[in-house]
């Protein structure tokens, strides 16, 4: 028998994000990268009180970038409040991110359409109403390889509509998908809902089978799926993906392939203060049988491997992060976002630093200090292992008044989880936008 792992945030890496708490994964594959669209449950929150939509994106599946929240409800000059799951696609050269929040004018939840040029935004309102409104939620977006595009959606119900190549306008009306339990499996003691169809759809195509993957019954919710030969249907019943688990009675799937792999996004509790209303995105990688069919998938507090390395010798994002501890992100003056609120024992883990054989001989950090700065100890593996550097950050004057900072490091080499453990008196440190090794010979100033 195995010994049991500790579960000590060290050696965590899932879930994905814990620098606020996500909900309601909707992964996209864009240009070699995946990006990774979600709701957000404000702190300490006892319903699903949510302002805000938000964007991360990684090559690599570990290290996740923060590019902040380019949506929310004030997006939307109708909406009142809930911003809750949605889905964005590209096509056009834009990108559409369908979202369900409420309309103002009706109390009623609604559908609405957002563009941006950029993945990661801004988002605009496309319409300057909802795109469709029944009451409502959840919607899951797919183009067909034939070009036509549908926008699925519903709780209690399930309903489509065929989207124009515009992406913003329909043609035909609301037609909601028969909820038989052939096609959606049987649910006892609830007479309103008799399938086990109860929301969060998210469509796709793979090989020559259509998939509906969707949180079922409540509460607390599992995810099951069915699969069809058409867009349309018939639907037949396949079964359980991810049974009740998390402490978290929601759960909302987001599936994609990625450099070969297949994964699988949820939700659950797992972040310290975590529940129902305080979630967060995990994933986990798998492999479909050969029949298309897909294997039970549980929670773990490892997620997916790393895809490749991380280039260390290349600019990267301060708020790129695999695990961290004490910190958050906010907007940076210099564009992007940067990492902030850093204090004495806060720590970010990034997974998978590729060093090589000849190893780093400087470390350079752009950072900005309002108050007296501290200092940011490099170290290898964990926050106790191997010390390759220690940068003194001073104070700069502002908390976005940036510097670029320069540092000697030794003993650098080889592929390694790197450290940042920041150092230094009480109160906030310092604020870091990105950082970046050299290796070779030191170079000549
Ligand atoms: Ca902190
Ligand atoms: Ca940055």
């Amino acid at each position: 028998m195995l010994a049991l792992v500790p579960a000590g945030a060290a050696r965590a890496d899932n879930p994905i994000i814990q620098t606020i708490y996500t909900a309601d994964p909707a992964p996209l594959v864009y240009n070699g990268r995946v990006y990774l669209y979600t709701g957000h449950d404000e702190d300490n929150s006892t319903y699903f009180t949510m302002k805000d939509w938000r964007v991360w994106s990684s090559t690599d599946m570990v290290n996740w970038t923060d590019h902040g929240s380019p949506l929310s409800v004030a997006t939307f000059s109708w909406a009142k409040s809930d911003a809750w799951a949605g889905q964005a696609i590209n096509r056009n050269g834009k990108f559409y991110w369908y979202v369900p929040t409420t309309n103002r004018s009706t109390g009623r939840m609604a559908i609405g359409v957002a563009v941006s040029d950029s993945p990661t935004g801004p988002f605009k309102d496309a319409l300057g109403h909802p795109l469709v409104e029944n009451g409502e939620i959840d919607p899951t977006v797919f183009i067909d390889d034939n070009g036509q595009a549908y926008l699925y959606w519903g709780n209690p119900h399930l309903s489509y509509v065929k989207l124009n190549t515009d992406m913003i306008s329909y043609t035909g009306s609301v037609t909601q998908i028969p909820l038989t339990t052939s096609g959606f499996g049987t649910r006892t003691g609830d007479a309103n809902r008799p399938t086990l169809f109860e929301e969060g759809p998210w469509v796709y195509k793979r090989g020559n089978l259509y998939y509906i993957v969707f949180a079922a019954k409540c509460c607390s919710e599992f995810i099951a799926y069915s699969t069809a030969p058409s867009p349309t249907g018939p639907w037949t019943y396949r079964g359980t993906i991810m049974p009740t688990q998390g402490s978290s009675f929601t759960n909302h799937p987001g599936v994609i392939d990625y450099n070969g792999g297949s994964y699988f996004f949820y939700h659950n509790g797992a972040l310290p203060g975590g529940g129902g209303y305080t979630r967060s995105v995990a994933v986990e990688k798998f492999t479909y049988n050969a029949d298309g069919t897909i294997p039970t998938i549980t929670m773990t507090t490892t997620g997916a491997p790393q895809i490749g390395t991380l280039d260390p010798y290349t600019r990267q994002e301060a708020e790129t992060i695999a695990w961290e501890s004490g910190v958050e992100t906010e907007p940076s003056a210099e564009g992007g976002m940067n990492v902030s609120y850093i204090d004495n024992g806060d720590y970010i883990k990034v997974k998978g630093a590729a060093f090589g054989t000849t190893g780093a001989t400087t470390f350079t950090t752009r950072a900005a200090s309002g108050a007296n700065g501290g200092k940011i100890e490099l170290h290898l593996d964990s926050l106790t292992g191997t010390l390759i550097g220690t940068c003194t950050i001073p104070g700069t004057g502002g908390w976005q008044t940036y510097t670029t900072i320069t540092c000697p490091v030794t003993n650098a080499k080889g592929t390694h989880d790197l450290y940042f453990k920041y150092t230094g008196a009480s109160g906030s440190l310092f604020n870091l936008n990105w950082w970046q090794f050299t290796t070779g010979p030191t170079p000549t100033p």
